[in-house]
């Protein structure tokens, strides 16, 4: 039974979306081969090492330019032969070089409801905001910042007492769920990008909708 698809695994920290990835691998059809991190003390290569992954850290710091790093990194990625490529909490904008090579599998998930909240600071902004809805979005990666087609959105009512920390960490309890799912989609050949447009079982779909109800994840 090892003929589980393989996924590549980006990040610049923590890793609990990576854990999450790792946890759910024995339910799903993929499993993460390796683990690139451009801070070189990311706790997330711990975790990968911890789980018998091969982890690498690239400091993107001992290259003279980002194109320099990306085509370094292109090479280290395609060592692992992946048939996905996950941005996990990856923190660096990727070089058209990068992400036109792994077209149509790379995917990363970021914290607001895309096409809102593009960028970094997400929580903090829509508190400002006093928006009532948040979330996170998985989507299809492209050399313009957040901007790839959605694959799967996840939502949840802001509370009147949250603050960034809280609705960080509800929004990170969808993320564990909806990120491994969207993994699984693709790597059993159910999801794919095709001329900009997400088909799932080749037809064409809005992202896939998700809301949190009473801390369960309900399709919407
Ligand atoms: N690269 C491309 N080409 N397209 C995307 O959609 C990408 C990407 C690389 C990362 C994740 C991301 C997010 O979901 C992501 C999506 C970093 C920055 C950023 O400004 C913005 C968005 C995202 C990741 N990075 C600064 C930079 O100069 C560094 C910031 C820092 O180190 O704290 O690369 O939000
Ligand atoms: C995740 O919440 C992800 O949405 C966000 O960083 C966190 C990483 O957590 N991504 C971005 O902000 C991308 N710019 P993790 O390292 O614990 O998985």
């Amino acid at each position: 039974m090892s003929e589980k698809k393989r996924v590549v695994v980006l990040l610049s920290g923590n890793g609990t979306n990576l854990q999450a990835l790792l946890d759910q691998e024995h339910k799903y059809s993929y499993q993460v081969v390796g683990v690139i991190s451009n801070i070189p003390d990311a706790y997330g290569l711990e975790r990968a090492r911890q789980h018998k992954v091969a982890a690498l850290g690239l400091d993107h710091k001992a290259f003279s330019s980002r194109t320099a790093f990306d085509l370094r990194l292109i090479q280290e990625v395609n060592r692992f032969d992946p048939d996905l490529v996950v941005l996990a909490g990856y923190m660096r904008i990727l070089s058209p070089e990068f992400v036109d090579r792994f077209a149509g599998k790379l995917i990363n998930i970021h914290p607001s409801l895309l096409p809102d909240y593009k960028g970094l600071g997400t929580y903090k902004r829509v508190l400002a905001d006093k928006k009532p809805l948040h979330g996170c979005t998985v989507h299809f990666v492209t050399p313009e910042l957040d901007s790839g087609a959605h694959v799967i959105q996840a939502s949840l009512e802001v509370k009147a007492t949250d603050n960034e920390e809280s609705l960080m960490q509800r929004v990170q309890t969808m993320e564990h769920q909806i990120y491994p799912l969207a993994a699984h989609l693709f790597t059993s050949g159910r999801l794919q990008l095709k001329e900009d447009k997400v088909l799932l079982d080749n037809h064409p779909i809005n992202p896939l909708g998700y809301q949190l109800k009473e801390n369960a994840l309900e399709l919407a």
